[in-house]
């Protein structure tokens, strides 16, 4: 969908700021700032920060470049950024992901935001560009798009930046390769490797929100269902956690035999694509990986099938092939096109084989973003602080913030735990008979 360039909004001038912005519709702002305002509410941990952040102000003159999901809990990191005292520029990390009243509330509130629902592929670069362009101290990315860009496009502004943090598996998998090659430019931290991020995000957060999307798109009954997942990481493992508890019959494939073990000792069935495209309802994949469903697996599938993606990129269903066998297409509700093939069979893509849950829903709970958030926003801090100090490679959350983060989530929760006694610790040290 082409965005009519008049609603879009470049209001800096407006507003008299030495600020810029593009978003779909500004007056969508104060719909946009209850959403952020219902985020916080159930953001404790993010909230505990940035009270801490509006005191010490840790980031006072830092300018932070962001690519991430626009959303109502994207906005209360970005807003617990600007009250640690940093200047942010932000753009999405999908074209279809941005909630373009959220957009519009930050742009009001004088975020550097360039969003809107609906990017084509140039605007989506473009407006990436727009933030890599602000020559930023720190930069955060989910994908990898944001890293990629500067080290390709601006390596001057690239050689400048004190470090960098990285949201999802397919980023950090990226960052690895860029490490690897020897052209890593800055420090980078995998927030999504940390333990309260992936082990919550990734498979409760990915668990519920995927099918919330493929609820919302399609409204169809879940249960006695046969619902496929492609592949059993994190993600996947939530996935089928959840679809079983709607009542699906659920399928899993994989490429991994530790992780198929797995899934069988979880009591999921497993089988190849090929085999499972014969009798599945709903494809949902979760690899990472490209081409995971394919034309040899469309021309199998039932009469009715549908396509979900939860991967960060919409290469897991190929929607080429999908495009190439079919001889129409038509969007039937929002967030569902179908397919016809030649021998007549209909096939339903979900939100373009983008992410369902942030295309087709509100990607996840705000109680789970609580914690991704709070890590990168501890790491930004850490980053900060160690400026100069680190090597330009990969690194973990430290694992005291891994830990600060599950305790004050537990608090928020008002669960409290037990505590090792003196004993108890040196038992653990010990190893003598
Ligand atoms: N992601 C999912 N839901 C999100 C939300 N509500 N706001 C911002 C980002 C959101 C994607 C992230 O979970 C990222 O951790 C990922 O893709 O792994």
């Amino acid at each position: 969908m082409r965005l009519n360039v008049f609603n879009i909004v470049n209001d800096s001038i407006l507003m008299g700021l030495q600020m810029e912005f593009r978003v779909k519709d500004l007056s969508l702002a104060p719909q946009g700032r209850k959403q952020i305002e219902w985020a916080r509410r159930n953001m404790p941990v993010l909230d505990l920060i940035r009270r801490e952040f509006e005191k010490s102000k840790p980031l006072k003159g830092v300018r932070i470049a962001a690519v991430l999901h626009v959303t109502k809990e994207t906005a209360v990191l970005v807003e617990t950024l600007k009250a640690g005292g940093a200047e942010v520029w932000l753009a999405a990390s999908n074209p279809l992901s941005t909630q373009d009243d959220v957009a519009a509330a930050l742009a009001e509130e004088g975020i550097n935001v360039f969003a809107w629902r609906g990017e084509t592929t140039d605007e989506y670069f473009w407006a990436i560009g727009k933030v890599a362009s602000s020559e930023p101290n720190v930069v955060i990315d989910d994908g990898g798009d944001l890293h990629a860009y500067l080290h390709e496009k601006l390596p001057n502004i690239a050689e400048r930046v004190w470090g960098g943090t990285e949201e999802t598996t397919t980023g950090v998998i990226r960052l690895k390769a860029m490490e690897r090659s020897g052209v890593l430019k800055y420090p980078v931290i995998a927030v999504n490797n940390a333990l309260t991020k992936y082990l919550f995000d990734n498979r409760y957060g990915t668990g519920q929100s995927t099918i919330d999307g493929i609820l919302r798109a399609t409204n169809t009954l879940l249960a006695g269902k046969v619902v496929v997942v492609a592949g059993y990481g994190w993600v996947g493992r939530g996935i089928a956690m959840r679809a079983r508890g709607m009542g699906a019959r659920v399928i899993v494939t994989e490429v991994d035999p530790i992780k198929a073990l797995e899934a069988v000792m979880d009591g999921f069935e497993v089988m190849p694509m090929k085999e499972a495209a014969k009798i599945g309802d709903i494809f949902i994949t979760a690899t990472g990986n490209i081409d995971v469903i394919t034309a040899e697996h469309f021309e199998l599938m039932k009469d009715g099938a549908m396509l979900a993606n939860a991967g960060h990129f919409n290469v897991e269903v190929s929607v080429s092939d999908l495009e190439k066998i079919a001889v129409s297409k038509r969007e039937v509700r929002p967030c569902v096109t179908e397919y016809t093939l030649r021998n007549g069979k209909k096939l339903y893509l979900l939100g373009e084989g983008r992410l369902v849950n942030l295309v087709c829903a509100e990607g996840h709970p705000s109680e789970v973003m609580d914690m991704s958030f709070a890590n990168q926003a501890l790491s930004v801090k850490y980053i900060v602080e160690n400026r100069g100090k680190l090597e330009r490679k990969v690194y973990n959350v430290p694992i005291e913030i891994d830990r600060m983060v599950a305790e004050l989530k537990l608090r928020s929760m008002n669960i409290s735990i037990d505590t090792l006694t003196e004993k108890q610790v040196k038992y653990l040290q010990s190893w003598k008979i």
